[in-house]
């Protein structure tokens, strides 16, 4: 039986606003475990993780909150390559997306580890390739990509010499609110991106079959980023950075469904719920249905289809 280990994340200071940290609650509540469970997955509920203690950090102009973020990127980055080591999915419960800073480094030890290149898929509203140089706002949820491309070393959050994820493994999906600077950097660095204007011309499983293609030529792992603003505002409004146009339900249950076929996912990220800003916990509920989606939930059985 597959494993699924929980790590609740109760990280918001990344946001620049209150209310993430209820996210792992909210997620418990709409019953993230046991939908896990009914799938026939072999469930382990880690709790809340508690930051480490971070000493001797230097100045760090163009960041906000960096101790709490550091202290939480290397409680994660622990537990995820834990997790994953013993064998089982790493579902990381969120808080905000600065806390995939941990999880993806965690991850990308454990690639390495185990001699398989790591890829990410990003689904956002934005691309989160922001430094401290160069972010407008200094919250640390606009940089997670940069750390673990190694583009920003936010000197020792991490030791030296960690696992990176090569930029141009990193595929991001339904993008579309980009700082300048940014939009720069990501095509300097050949990051993937699948803007909103592409996913309207190619449509959606066009662009998952793409993704899978090149995950597949390599014999990857994939780890699954989502973020609540992925999605169209309607569907999910508990997100501080709500952007119109998103994702619909139906197309975030198709890449999740595809996801699923492929056997590839290893790893997965529910970040940016702000249960303080939701509407009757509806955004909880989606984000719990994707994964569902993302683990086996199917609509009907269906026979084996190529192409
Ligand atoms: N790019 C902006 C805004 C932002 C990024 N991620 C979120 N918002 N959620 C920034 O502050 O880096
Ligand atoms: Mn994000
Ligand atoms: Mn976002």
């Amino acid at each position: 039986m597959v494993s699924i280990g929980l790590i609740g994340v109760p990280l918001e200071e990344g946001s620049g606003r209150r209310g993430c940290s209820m996210g792992p609650t909210a997620l418990r509540i709409a019953g993230i475990d046991r939908v896990m469970a009914d799938l026939g997955f072999d469930v382990t509920d880690h709790g809340d993780l508690r930051p480490e203690p971070v000493e001797h950090l230097g100045r760090h102009p163009g960041t906000k909150h960096l101790p709490i973020v550091a202290g939480y990127t290397r409680a994660l980055e622990a537990a995820t390559f834990d997790t994953a080591e013993k064998g089982a999915v790493p579902v990381i419960l969120g808080g905000d997306h600065a806390l995939s800073m941990g999880s993806v480094s965690g991850m990308a030890r454990y690639a390495a580890a185990v001699g398989r290149p790591l890829f990410v898929l990003w689904l956002d509203a934005h691309a989160d390739f922001n430094t401290p140089e160069t972010s407008p706002s200094g919250n640390m949820h606009g940089m997670p990509v940069a750390f673990f491309c190694g583009q920003a070393e936010f000197a020792d959050i991490l030791p030296p010499g960690r696992p990176l994820v090569d930029p141009k493994r990193v595929y991001q999906v339904g993008i579309r609110s980009v700082d300048e600077t940014e939009r720069q950097e990501i095509n300097r660095h050949g990051v993937n991106v699948y803007d909103m204007r592409a996913l309207d011309e190619m449509g959606v499983a066009a662009i998952v079959k793409e993704i899978l293609k090149a995950v597949e030529r390599e014999d990857g792992l994939l780890h699954v980023s989502l973020d609540v603003d992925f999605l169209e505002p309607d569907i999910a409004p508990g997100v501080g950075t709500t952007v119109p146009g998103g994702a619909t339900f139906r197309e975030a249950h198709l890449v999740m469904e595809m996801l699923c076929d492929s056997g590839r996912v290893s790893s997965l990220d529910l970040v940016e719920l702000n249960p303080f800003l939701d509407d009757r916990g509806k955004s909880a509920r989606v984000m719990v249905e994707l994964a569902a989606s993302l683990f086996g939930r199917r609509i009907l059985d269906r026979p084996t289809r190529s192409g």
